[in-house]
């Protein structure tokens, strides 16, 4: 069955048509971060106004918490959702189909975790992106609702502010910026291949936080491996700095680090596939 999954992230939103693992159809458009949630499914509905294949469902992952269909923001820094948004209520109202919705590193973990990373094994998915996000399968089964939001962890910060504000690219192009440079994240990765010397410490100090969290992910479910995905997670070098910077535990209870596989893909891939096997 075709599924249209949708994915509205900090930074863009991807709106494909998807069958099993396959990307049938995609189009991507920013996520404007001034405007709000009408405004965001109204853009997709534009963007897929053309397509005429037909579909049977619809599959939304969304940055943000997303609880009985209603969809809140956690932290404003990555994308300002208002409280209790009728996400799924919204959704089918617009394009007439039955949709479920979740959080984006949720089913990011199931898409890898059926077609990716996981190879048939249970998995943690971390997203190093605009935010930091994560998911967790545990005995073949995603956990959703709050779980899986590393990002907003607090003892890795000391409580002082989630997780994700001091790792994600958000994050290393505000340290940028205390350095004197305008520049997004993948500016930042560029700096530090050339040798500029302000660059390396903030990618270090951005891998140092995730390596110890990886550690305690470790710790509180003893996870066969841990896909690391998004733009700076998959960004040249990064893993390795992570795996370099794991405390020295003995191998039974260090984490196994893999890159994530399906890319930009993971969310709407496992969104699609709870799709289809939760309302078809
Ligand atoms: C934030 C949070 C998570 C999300 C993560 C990664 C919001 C709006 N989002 O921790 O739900 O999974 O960012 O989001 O509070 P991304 O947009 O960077 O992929």
């Amino acid at each position: 069955e075709t599924i249209l999954a949708i994915d509205i992230g900090g930074t863009k939103t991807l709106a494909t048509l998807v069958r099993g693992a396959k990307v049938l159809r995609e189009v991507k458009v920013p996520t404007s971060r001034e405007a709000g949630p009408d405004d965001w499914i109204a853009s997709v509905a534009q963007a897929v106004g053309g397509w005429d294949e037909p579909f049977a469902a619809i599959g939304v992952a969304v940055t943000g918490f997303v609880n009985d269909g209603l969809w809140s923001g956690l932290n404003p820094a990555t994308l300002g959702v208002p409280q209790d948004y009728p996400l799924v209520a919204t959704i089918e109202a617009t394009f007439g189909r039955p949709a479920v919705a979740a959080n984006d590193a949720q089913v990011a973990a199931w898409g890898e975790y059926r077609f990716g990373a996981g190879e048939g094994e249970d998995l943690v998915f971390l997203t190093i992106s605009t935010g930091v996000g994560g998911g967790i399968v545990v005995n073949g089964r995603p956990l959703l609702g709050l779980s899986g939001h590393f990002g907003q962890t607090l003892l890795a910060s000391s409580g002082e502010e989630p997780f994700e504000n001091r790792v994600s690219g958000r994050w290393m192009a505000a340290e940028a910026k205390r350095a004197g440079k305008d520049l997004e994240a993948p500016g930042v990765f560029a700096a530090a291949r050339t040798g500029e010397s302000w660059a390396r410490p903030i990618i270090d100090a951005s891998a140092r936080r995730v390596a110890l969290l990886c550690q305690d992910i470790q710790f509180m479910f003893d996870t066969p491996r841990i896909a690391i995905g998004g733009g700076i997670g998959l960004a040249e070098g990064y893993l390795d700095n992570v795996r370099s910077q794991l405390p020295a535990y003995r191998p039974r209870l260090a984490p196994n680090l893999v890159p994530a596989r399906l890319r930009g893909h993971a969310g709407i891939v496992g969104v699609a596939d709870l799709a289809a096997s939760t309302l078809l």
